[in-house]
């Protein structure tokens, strides 16, 4: 790496403290917490302990303040342990950051102490059953009466559903369409919120999934972040943080299975040699190496545009959320296939990363509406 384009010798730090919590605290832990679909409160916890509960939370709001390629490198790092439980902790933070950047001061008086120790956790509800890519189409209503919004509906596939303590939610408070959209900050133990049954999934684990319901639930407008009509864009300005997060746990994931394959290939014989030595090994884990890193750069390149409000962060971050999550998903599955038979087991920790990671395609929005983002920016006149 050229000066230019190294980290610094803050962020090497940063790195370095989440490669050791995850060396310590997750890696070892990982497999048990998929195969018993273990939620790693305590992990979680701990985390919040260096900091990570509050990444880019402002310091004023008791967070540490840093950026987003510095927030990339610690999602990055505790990937290499559980990619599903890094993207959970990711998740927290965009809506943290949230309330942070557009709570008045009494609602975050009121939350960010807690969120940013870990004490509550956050969920971030936009999914609902009939809108999914559609975010802009969401039903969920919030009626004003009095000093409180009255909120009825559901949301689909909500990280944390059920655990978590605090629900930041995009609500319709007007007409069709994002302008009618606005966010409001829920409680679980608000009267009338209820859960669905945990979702059974393919991956992500070590993470709890279920529908929120709202039944009338009264809510102090006080909960409302920014003003009424500006929910959608505050999901979409989460979101710029988030994909990248999430493609940055995809990096982390990929690097692991890769780290894994090169170790594994060496040691494995087959017709009398490594099977490292066969060409075919070397241009598969040359293939690997080469797209993660261009993976990387690109995804460091956005985060340093979200970070300096750069003109095109969107279209970036969308570019890199994209690319990191499909190459990530390319080199796990490479992975698992120069580990024969045994990529397959449960022995090995391909089959999770590689399970954990197919998701990063679909969820903060599909690679396919990330796609539409960055086509309409470069066709915009
Ligand atoms: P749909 O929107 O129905 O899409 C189905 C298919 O059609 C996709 O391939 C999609 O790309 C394609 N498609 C749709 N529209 C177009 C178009 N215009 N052009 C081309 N192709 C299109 N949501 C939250 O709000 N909070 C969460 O915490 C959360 N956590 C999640 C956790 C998990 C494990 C999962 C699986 C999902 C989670 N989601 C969450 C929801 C996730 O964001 C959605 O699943 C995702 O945005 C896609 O929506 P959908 O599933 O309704 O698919
Ligand atoms: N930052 C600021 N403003 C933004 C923005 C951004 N990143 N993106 C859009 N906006 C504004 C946009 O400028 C427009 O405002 P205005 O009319 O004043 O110019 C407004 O928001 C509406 O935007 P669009 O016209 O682009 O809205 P549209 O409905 O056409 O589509 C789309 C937007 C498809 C990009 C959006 O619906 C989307 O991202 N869908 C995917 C949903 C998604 O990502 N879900 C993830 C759920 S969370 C999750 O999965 C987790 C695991 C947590």
């Amino acid at each position: 790496m050229t000066t230019q384009f190294d980290l610094t010798d803050e962020q090497r730090t940063i790195q370095d403290l989440a490669r050791q919590f995850t060396a310590d605290a997750i890696t070892p832990h990982a497999a048990e917490w998929d195969e018993k679909h273990i939620f790693p409160r305590d992990t979680i916890k701990a985390a919040a302990e260096l900091g990570f509960g509050a990444i880019y939370v402002s310091e004023e709001s008791g967070g540490i303040g840093l950026g987003r390629l510095e927030s990339a490198l610690i999602m990055e790092a505790m990937a290499y342990g559980c990619p599903s439980t890094s993207a959970f902790i990711s998740i927290h933070n965009m809506a943290a950051w949230m309330i942070d950047r557009f709570g008045a001061q009494p609602v975050k008086d009121k939350y960010l102490p807690k969120l940013t120790v870990m004490d509550w956790l956050a969920s971030y509800c936009l999914t609902e059953p009939s809108s999914g890519s559609d975010a802009a189409a969401l039903k969920t209503r919030a009626v004003r009466d009095g000093d409180h919004y009255v909120v009825t509906g559901s949301k689909q596939f909500i990280s944390g559903g059920g655990e978590n303590e605090l629900y930041v939610c995009m609500v319709r408070t007007g007409e069709e369409g994002p302008k009618g959209i606005s966010c409001l900050v829920i409680e679980k133990d608000m009267p009338g919120v209820s859960f669905g049954a945990q979702e059974r999934k393919l991956g992500w684990h070590s993470q709890p999934t279920a529908q929120v319901n709202f039944d009338g639930v009264r809510v102090p407008a006080e909960n409302l972040l920014g003003a009424e009509g500006e929910g959608f864009r505050i999901a979409m300005m989460g979101l710029d943080g988030g994909r990248l997060n999430i493609g940055a746990c995809s990096l982390g994931g990929a690097q692991r299975c890769l780290d894994e394959a090169i170790a594994y290939t060496k040691d494995r014989h087959q017709f009398g040699r490594a099977i490292a030595e066969f060409q075919n090994t070397q241009f598969t884990l040359a293939d690997m190496a080469t797209e993660l890193e261009a993976a990387r750069a690109l995804l460091y390149l956005a985060a340093a545009k979200v970070t300096e409000g750069a003109p095109d962060k969107t279209r970036f971050a969308a570019m890199a959320k994209r690319f990191a999550t499909d190459t990530g998903s390319a080199v796990a599955d490479r992975a698992l296939q120069l580990h024969g038979g045994y990529g397959y087991l449960m022995d090995y920790p391909i089959e999770r990363i590689w399970r954990d990671l197919r998701v990063h395609s679909i969820l903060e929005g599909t690679n396919q509406v990330m796609r539409m983002i960055i086509g309409r920016d470069l066709t915009r006149s």
